[in-house]
């Protein structure tokens, strides 16, 4: 990558004396570029690190990943890195090791529970005593449910959990009954109404409301003040807790969702896919999903979804699907043009898919009639996005807000050199992708 295409930087000086990197962020006048590429180097390994600390959970781990993250802290040393274009490249590093990671903790879900096989997911309630689990930790489900077996208390998931019930380890658990809410941000006005016990695994943890704080358990890193902490997956505080809540009634979702398909259950599918793109009956594939944000911004993604063609197949994942997972696509000729791969960290699946795709056709991934519209929020979403520029995807449209360590220099870089294009409109889009 040439040097020209940054604009005047500044070279972090050693003036500011603020520890590692610069806090004036250009009131200096100078455009704090290094401290941006920082910035972005610090969030990718952080998003790599919670995929590490799940996949660690499982007692896998991986040498070249954890050296990395040595190299890539140091690089954020004040006075170390002065270059803005090794931080580029240790983007790109950082993409690869995610890519590494996610790969780690898939086989690790697999080994322990199963491939995911497509599952329908009840949204309402069961008469009974509940616990509802949001966030990634799929051991600690399991610790739960293996746990409260004999409990007579019902589990349920919310966000980035739904895709536990596809996993044959976790959906043999009869009490594991549905998933209640959506994204991340819902949990405010969910666990309220929730009369249960919540747990909450990982991030995207809010601070509790006084309607659930004493109900409400933390673990692993997560940690809210005032809220109980369950060390070594020993549940028995929770489960304890649950037993003396009131119960909740049996009140059937209005939609049921459907998740839990893998690459190889995508991959059976293969000849027939192929079959019907050759004779025209799927004319192309969109990646919708994320690291969700709130806020009206994000309806672009449910509008673009309904506005697809009917002989288009849309692969969702993250906590970005439910803007459109309750959507009614119908099928192809059998194929479901709704296809949820699992959660963030199974980007690994799409680009296995994407990858699985390339061979069928015989062509380079960027060739394929493949469309990445993805929605990104924090850490993670800035890890996938790397990983996804490691594999040179170009294309991708990303919003519905650019990251704050994005300026326009460094947006013109992604765009140049990796034609990323921000969303506009659900309309305009559509048509330039599918050039209509
Ligand atoms: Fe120094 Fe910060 Fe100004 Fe860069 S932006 S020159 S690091 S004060
Ligand atoms: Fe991201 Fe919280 Fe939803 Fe795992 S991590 S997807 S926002």
């Amino acid at each position: 990558m040439a040097e020209q295409s940054f604009k005047m930087f500044c070279y972090q000086c050693s003036q500011t004396a603020k520890g590692t990197g610069c806090t004036i962020r250009g009131v200096c006048g100078k455009e704090p570029i290094i401290a941006r590429l920082q910035d972005n180097l610090l969030y990718a390994i952080k998003g790599i690190c919670a995929y590490l600390y799940h996949a660690r959970e499982f007692g896998v781990h991986d040498s070249e990943v954890d050296a990395f993250l040595e190299s890539g802290f140091f690089a954020t040393l004040t006075n170390v890195n002065f270059d803005p274009n090794r931080f580029l490249e240790f983007g790109l590093k950082a993409g690869a090791m995610n890519i590494k990671t996610m790969m780690m903790l898939k086989q690790a879900h697999i080994k322990a529970f199963g491939e995911p096989v497509p599952t329908k997911v009840q949204s309402g309630t069961v008469k009974g005593k509940g616990i509802i689990v949001t966030g990634h930790s799929l051991k600690a489900l399991e610790e739960l449910l293996k746990q409260s077996e004999e409990s007579g208390i019902n589990i349920y998931t919310h966000s980035e959990m739904l895709p536990a019930h596809g996993y044959p380890g976790l959906k043999k658990y009869k009490h594991l009954v549905g998933n209640l809410g959506k994204a991340w941000y819902d949990q405010k006005q969910l666990f309220a109404k929730f009369p249960g016990a919540i747990l909450g695994t990982s991030n995207c943890v809010l601070l509790p409301t006084s309607d659930y704080q004493d109900r409400m358990f933390t673990m692993g890193v997560t940690g809210i003040p005032g809220v109980k902490h369950i060390n070594e997956f020993d549940f028995k505080p929770l489960i304890d807790k649950a037993k003396l809540l009131p119960g909740l009634e049996d009140k059937p979702g209005d939609v049921v969702l459907t998740t839990g398909f893998s690459k190889s259950v995508v991959l059976s599918l293969a000849d027939k896919i192929k079959n019907l793109v050759v004779s025209g009956k799927i004319k192309h594939f969109f990646v919708v999903g994320g690291c969700d944000t709130p806020g009206p911004k994000g309806n672009y993604y449910r509008r673009f979804v309904e506005l697809l063609p009917k002989d288009t197949i849309v692969i969702t994942l993250a906590c970005g699907k439910y803007r459109i997972n309750d959507l009614d696509l119908a099928e192809i000729d059998g194929i479901p043009r709704l296809i949820d791969v699992g959660q963030c960290n199974d980007t690994i699946v799409a680009i296995e898919i994407a990858q699985a795709l390339s061979q069928v056709f015989n062509k380079p991934i960027n060739d394929l009639p493949i469309t990445l519209v993805l929605t990104w929020m924090e850490q993670k979403a800035v890890a996938i996005l790397w990983s996804l520029l490691s594999l040179e995807l170009k294309g991708m449209y990303v919003g519905p807000i650019l990251p704050g360590w994005v300026n326009e220099d460094i947006l013109k870089i992604l765009i140049d050199k990796f034609d990323l294009h921000l969303i506009s409109e659900p309309e305009q889009d559509i048509k330039q992708i599918l050039k209509q």
